[in-house]
């Protein structure tokens, strides 16, 4: 079987109890951490699949964040048919390999993972509608809302300190210094942009320690490719779940700002393409604030414009900070890559900077 890869994808599948017999596994979608395949089956009555390879380097203990990821789904997906949905189609279902476990290991030690695929959806690295956005909104809402009451211990924090931006502060100033690729030099305009927003941008972190803002089970990743949406453009599941842990609400809802608002792609080299379109901002707030006004409480809403800014910051900052030290946690493309992702991500932070009187508005407005 071809496929664009060095591993030996038909005996990695054959640890896994799928139906069908299988018929190919090529590459897909455009994540910059695991790698992804969909696995397609001959028979028409047999699903397809979506088969990971967890990258382990990252997460570095994936055995437990698998065990994160059954008890998120099997409490959602409990939900989910209590309430008459489907939870085929409306969670991620793992499917285990031959001794019950929901990944399996290859002989090079990488960490493998199934799910049925949810054919019949879309997902959008660029959103082009507010209806989109409003059910991107819903999405991300409901699952937080779903995700409060789930027993048991705390998740397990599948990496520390994700979003700790006093922590990426640090290793950044730190990988400058070093300035392994002598790289820093070109980078001026960016460090001085950094350094300017970074009290402002502590926020958040801060709140939480004062125990101003509680921590919650968030999902930590919410790009807005990571929601899939049906045919009819109608909200369906919420995917991508390896970060789902301990959080603040409002690194979800900055996430999805982050990537919705943005008129250009995450890496627009023409930065006179990217700003923050205000008309889907509202949109999905709208659509998150509906699913989650009942319980958050009021600093939390107070500070939900300012996460929109955190958010291009902390993943600008973790851009900039990759491209200083020789690019060794995002997947790039070429040379430039992460620093053009870096400039992106500062500009659409402008465009937020400039329209941030009506973005409070509007999470006021939607609060209600
Ligand atoms: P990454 O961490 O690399 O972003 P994702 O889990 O988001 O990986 O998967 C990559 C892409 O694969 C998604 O954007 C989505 O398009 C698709 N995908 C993932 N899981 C499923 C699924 N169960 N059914 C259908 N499509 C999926
Ligand atoms: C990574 O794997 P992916 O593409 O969903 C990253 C996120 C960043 C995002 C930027 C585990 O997400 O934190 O926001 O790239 N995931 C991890 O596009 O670092
Ligand atoms: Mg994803």
């Amino acid at each position: 079987m071809a496929n664009a890869t060095s591993h030996d994808l038909p005996s990695v599948i054959r640890n896994f109890r799928i139906s069908g017999t299988l018929a190919g596994a090529a590459p897909y979608g455009s994540g910059h951490i695991n790698e992804t395949f969909l696995v397609t089956t001959k028979e028409e009555t047999a699903p397809d699949y979506i088969l990971q390879r967890v990258n382990h380097v990252v997460f570095k203990n994936v055995p437990k964040l698998m065990d994160n990821i059954e008890r998120v789904t099997s409490h959602v997906g409990a939900k989910i048919k209590a309430s008459g949905g489907n939870p085929d189609r409306q969670t991620l279902t793992l499917i285990p390999a031959s001794d019950g476990k929901p990944y399996a290991v290859d002989g090079a030690g990488n960490f493998w993972r199934i799910y049925l695929f949810i054919d019949d959806t879309q997902s959008y690295d660029i959103v082009k509608t507010p209806a989109q956005a409003y059910e991107g909104g819903k999405m991300f809402g409901s699952f937080q809302r779903m995700l409060a009451d789930i027993p048991g211990e705390p998740l397990f924090e599948t990496i520390k300190d994700f979003h700790n931006i006093e922590w990426r502060l640090s290793v950044f100033e730190e990988k400058l210094k070093a300035d392994v690729k002598k790289r820093a030099a070109s980078v001026g305009k960016e460090i001085d942009g950094v350094r300017s927003r970074a009290v402002e941008m502590n926020t958040i972190l801060r709140l939480g320690r004062e125990g101003a803002i509680p921590t919650r089970v968030t999902h930590n990743d919410t790009k807005f490719n990571n929601v899939l949406l049906d045919m009819n453009d109608k909200g369906l599941c919420v995917i991508d779940l390896d970060t789902v842990m301990p959080g603040h609400v409002h690194y979800d809802f900055g996430d999805s700002m982050r990537t919705a608002t943005n008129t250009a792609a995450e890496d627009e080299k023409d930065l006179s393409k990217v700003e923050m379109n205000i008309a889907i901002f509202e949109a999905y707030a709208k659509g998150f604030l509906e699913e989650t006004r009942a319980f958050l409480v009021p600093a939390e809403i107070e500070h939900l414009a300012l996460s929109a800014k955190l958010m291009p910051y902390i993943i600008g900052l973790r851009f900039l900070t990759d491209y200083l030290d020789g690019d060794n946690y995002f997947k790039i493309h070429h040379p430039e890559h992460n620093i053009d992702r870096a400039r992106a991500q500062f500009k659409l932070l402008a465009s937020m900077e400039r329209q941030f009187a009506d973005m409070k508005r509007i999470v006021e407005k939607c609060s209600k």
